[in-house]
């Protein structure tokens, strides 16, 4: 029998990189009716509602009863794999809190190379006394990738900086004092005044490894990258290779294929690359649980949904 109140909802947290058990007690607090189950336990497939990060393999063909998938995150890459009942919407997270903090992260960044704090690391390892010129930030090019929730508020604050803020995006995209381009054939031109390289884009089947040779080869000579993405985007070999040859001159990386980054991994000792372990922005473990409540009770009462993902679109 179950042990569900009539018509409470259950809902599984299902991770299998995590555990994702810390918001047991949340949710519990916003939804006290509900049953909660977090992944390995069994009565995980009974549930209707599966909030997720990594999810494992196949587990929504094994939850007859499955009526919302709910990403704990922003981005929603990691589970769409599987996902094969057309009916059952995906949401994400948006949220002033996550942007703030992406804000703080890709400013850091930016400024790492404008202010030249990555040469000045390395005249310290040399005890080298050098001042540089102090360039304008209005002198800097930064071109931000996708300009949906993050990138649109990240892009806007770097051009308030005063920055030469330019944006791609897959649909034509207006923000003041920000030039854009869209889709294949803006790729170019965005990319050849950009100096410092801001990816913020959703993994898709369009976008994984955009971020290869002939990215970084449309990129002017000594550009830099700050990558935010998915760790997918990138080709970490072609990366490694501009560094060293010289054609780029360093990169924040914060995403990675494999996390955490394998201890042999490359990029751990690739002269010019910060590397920071998926640490740009997340969104508070109450919001999460906020906006998760607030879309089953909009499931429940049959009204829209918040923040759902375009399925076809795959972001
Ligand atoms: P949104 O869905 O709001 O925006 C995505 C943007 O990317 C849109 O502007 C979209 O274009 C553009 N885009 C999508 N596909 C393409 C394409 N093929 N070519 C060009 N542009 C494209 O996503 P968010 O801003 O909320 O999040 C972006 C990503 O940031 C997440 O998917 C996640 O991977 C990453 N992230 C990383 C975090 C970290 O800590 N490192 C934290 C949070 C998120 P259009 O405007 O035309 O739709
Ligand atoms: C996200 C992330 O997508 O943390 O929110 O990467």
């Amino acid at each position: 029998m179950s042990r569900q109140s009539p018509g409470a909802p259950h809902i599984a947290f299902l991770s299998r990189s995590a555990s994702l058990a810390y918001f047991r007690p949340l949710m519990a607090e916003a939804m006290p009716h509900a049953e909660i189950s977090v992944w390995p336990e069994p009565r995980c497939l009974e549930a209707e509602i599966a909030v997720c990060w990594n999810p494992p393999p196949d587990v929504y063909a094994r939850m007859p009863r499955l009526r919302l998938i709910h990403s704990i995150a922003a981005g929603v890459d990691n589970l769409l794999e599987g996902r094969r009942d057309p009916g059952v919407p995906v949401c994400r997270v948006v949220d002033p809190g996550l942007a703030r903090g992406m804000i703080e992260y890709v400013r850091w960044s930016v400024l790492y190379f404008h202010r030249h704090f990555d040469r000045m690391a390395a005249q310290q390892r040399e005890r080298a006394w050098q001042r540089l010129p102090l360039a304008a930030a209005s002198a800097c090019r930064v071109g931000v990738m996708g300009l949906g929730e993050l990138g649109g508020v990240v892009a806007r604050a770097l051009r308030d900086d005063g920055y030469d803020v330019g944006g791609w995006s897959r649909s034509a995209r207006q923000i003041d004092g920000i030039r854009t381009w869209h889709g294949e054939g803006g790729l170019a031109p965005f990319l050849a005044r950009t100096d410092v390289l801001v990816c913020l884009l959703p993994l898709t089947d369009a976008t994984r490894g955009i971020l290869g040779a002939r990215t970084l080869a449309g990129l002017p000579e000594g550009a830099a990258l700050v990558h935010c993405g998915r760790g997918e985007h990138l080709v970490s070999a072609d990366l490694i290779a501009a560094l060293s040859g010289g054609r780029l001159r360093g990169a924040v990386l914060d995403v990675f294929p494999t996390e955490p980054l394998p201890a042999d991994d490359p990029l751990w000792t690739c002269p010019g690359v910060v590397v920071t372990p998926h640490m740009a922005s997340m969104a508070a473990s109450a919001e999460v649980v906020r906006q998760v409540a607030g879309n089953i009770q909009r499931l429940r009462d049959g009204l829209p949904l918040r923040n759902t993902v375009d399925l076809a679109r795959g972001y």
